[in-house]
């Protein structure tokens, strides 16, 4: 397979935007803005642009949050991993051991051993409180030593909110692929 081609697992808390974030991604929403838990996984391919402006294949594994159900998949879900985006809503209080359980349990699951820079812990504000309105409960704790962002995304602009998403997920996607490139040369050098 192609180094321009990369595999990112979203995960989270339900509900917390991750099939959303997919879903802008490949610009695909669906008329009903309705929460449908994801069970299992769910892949959606995405193009986007790589280090030095090259296509990059992006396999989106936009994983359930049901994390009981689903723990001893992980493994499979994670299967030739390069990238790890931990999704959340920043309107929800006390969070963190959360989203540090989901981050703890993908970044070393199998033999994945993913380096900081390929991970981004994203907050999917909607806006609940009020158009602009600030989310009320910015990431604390040992997750900010982790690449972060908090995006705005409004159903009323779609376009604009798959940007400002995209904006993030490119950050991640251009660490996947250079470590991806990095392992590929180090595995033909023995
Ligand atoms: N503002 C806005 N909200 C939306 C839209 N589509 C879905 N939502 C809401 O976004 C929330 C998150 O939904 P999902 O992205 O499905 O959540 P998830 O993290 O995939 O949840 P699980 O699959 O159960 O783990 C739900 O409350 C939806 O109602 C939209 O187009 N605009
Ligand atoms: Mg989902």
């Amino acid at each position: 397979m192609s180094t321009s081609t990369v595999k990112i697992c979203v995960v989270g808390p339900q509900e917390g935007g991750k099939t959303l974030l997919c879903k802008l991604l490949a610009e695909q929403l669906p008329a009903d803005r309705g929460y449908h838990p994801t069970k299992g996984l769910r892949i959606q391919e995405v193009e986007r642009t790589g280090p030095g402006g090259i296509a990059v294949n992006v396999q989106l594994r936009d994983c359930s949050g049901d994390f009981e159900a689903y723990s001893q998949c992980f493994p499979a879900m994670a299967l030739d991993m390069d990238g790890l985006i931990v999704v959340y809503d920043p309107d929800e209080e006390g969070k963190e051991p959360e989203l540090e359980r989901w981050h703890e349990a993908f970044s070393t699951v199998g033999d994945a051993r993913l380096d900081p820079s390929q991970c981004l812990v994203l907050g999917i504000h909607r806006g609940r409180g009020g158009e602009g309105a600030p989310p009320k409960f910015p990431i604390s704790g040992k997750l900010t030593k982790l690449p972060n962002a908090v995006v705005e995304v409004s159903g009323d602009d779609v376009v604009g909110s798959a940007r400002r998403v995209g904006v993030e997920v490119d950050r991640c996607v251009q660490h996947a692929v250079t470590r991806k490139r990095e392992a590929e040369e180090n595995r033909l050098l023995g």
